[in-house]
């Protein structure tokens, strides 16, 4: 592997700064990644050389502004391989996203209809579709879990029916890091006629997406974890189904007219894009993809796929540390405990935060997975292509004195 880590490092000026007396070792980039200089430096470039509002002036500051704002949508759309750019529609992330799809199929679900999501979704893969089942009557049904906290896929066949319109379902758990079978899933919702939304939000920094060859009808991520802004994210939505949805927001730019009785639609991608958007994010998000691409996002899979490996062969180590789903295979992220009683997860936290290592604890909005092995929470150890085996070693360090603390 010929990356050079120190110099992708040196890229990140935050990762010189020290917690707590000692250098930082930042394993929560599940919850969100940090930003490298040519981020930051998109953001002040903009608002001191082009701030203006898109789509709407003859002046040359709004027609410089939305053209960084539709390359940017071109760059995400190559990232994706999206067949359309107008099949990119920015939001404010994945919850957004997910709420936007949820919302517009208010009137396009009925009583008779029913969604499957699975026990292993973070709560905003879970919450929009409880609501819109209560709006439209729907019902909504689960892929279970095995006993070791793994997608039980042989329970699918039973669970689609004529009737299921939609299956939504993450590509990498955000609690466990483990890596869900989309594609067989994508395979038997199609044979039923049902849609698919993919939630990327973990995937999406980790691996190469190709929506065409997945076949998936929405996906959706987030800005802030693949080394992004905070604020913006991206659904993706097959051409023929967005136009066939009504709207989600209203207001400017999604219209093509409006009188005083009613109002016609943009077409794709205005449609649901309504009023102002994070123009500086959608640039900073452009930016965010060249890092990646800068690198090769196979590249990055593979060398977070040896940290992962070696996160877990280090945490085998100790009799006292329980890994979850441990065989199955994992992206970007490790979820663990201590097996001792009354020991929580966020003790463990405590104590590496002494020592200058961030990582998660806690249920990770992703309060089933915990209670399917009756848990309150677990310590997540998360990562990006910055870190290295040497922060693995300090964090299992850091670990062996937590043992030794709390055991
Ligand atoms: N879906 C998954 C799989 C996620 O991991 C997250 C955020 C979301 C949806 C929501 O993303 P947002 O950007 O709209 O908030 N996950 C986490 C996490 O694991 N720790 O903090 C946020």
């Amino acid at each position: 592997m010929s990356l050079d880590i120190q110099h992708i490092r040196s890229q990140f000026p935050i990762l010189n700064r020290e917690v707590n007396g000692q250098s930082l070792v930042y394993l929560d980039n599940g919850a969100t990644s940090q930003k490298p200089k040519v981020v930051l430096d998109t953001l002040d470039t903009y608002y001191e050389k082009y701030n203006a509002n898109v789509h709407r002036g003859i002046h040359t500051l709004s027609q410089e502004a939305t053209d960084l704002m539709e390359e940017s949508r071109r760059k995400i759309q190559a990232f994706i391989n999206a067949k359309h750019d107008h099949e990119i529609i920015f939001t404010r992330g994945t919850t957004e996203g997910i709420n936007l799809v949820s919302n517009v199929l208010r009137n396009v679900l009925t009583a008779e209809d029913e969604i499957i999501i699975t026990e292993i979704e973070h709560h905003s893969n879970i919450v929009p579709w409880q609501l819109l089942c209560e709006r439209t009557g729907a019902k909504l049904k689960y892929i279970p879990l095995t006993k070791e906290g793994i997608l039980d896929i042989t329970k699918l066949d039973d669970l689609l029916t004529d009737k299921t319109k939609l299956v939504c379902v993450n590509q990498v758990s955000n609690a466990l890091g483990v890596v869900n079978p989309i594609e067989i899933i994508i395979q038997k919702a199609h044979e039923k006629g049902a849609w698919v939304l993919i939630d990327a939000a973990q995937s999406a920094p980790h691996t190469p997406i190709d929506v065409q060859k997945m076949d998936c009808d929405f996906l959706v991520f987030s800005g802030h974890k693949m080394y992004g802004p905070t604020g913006i994210g991206v659904l993706y939505g097959k051409e023929d189904i967005l136009n066939a949805l009504p709207p989600f927001h209203g207001g400017g730019e999604m219209i093509k007219d409006v009188t005083m009785e009613k109002s016609t639609y943009a077409c794709l991608p205005f449609k649901f894009e309504a009023g102002t958007p994070d123009i500086a994010g959608i640039i900073g998000l452009g930016a965010a993809v060249d890092f990646i691409n800068s690198i090769g996002i196979q590249t990055i899979h593979d060398y977070e796929k040896e940290l992962v490996d070696y996160t877990i062969q280090r945490l085998s180590e100790f009799e006292e540390v329980e890994i979850y789903a441990k065989d199955a295979e994992h992206s970007g992220a490790v979820s663990f405990n201590l097996k001792f009683d009354g020991v929580h997860s966020s003790d463990v936290g405590m104590i590496l935060d002494k020592k200058g290592i961030a990582v998660r604890t806690g249920h990770h909005c992703a309060q089933p997975i915990m209670q399917h092995f009756n848990i309150p929470g677990t310590v997540r150890a998360s990562f990006a292509v910055y870190n290295t085996k040497a922060e693995i070693d300090t964090f299992i360090d850091g670990l062996k004195t937590a043992i030794r603390m709390l055991g």
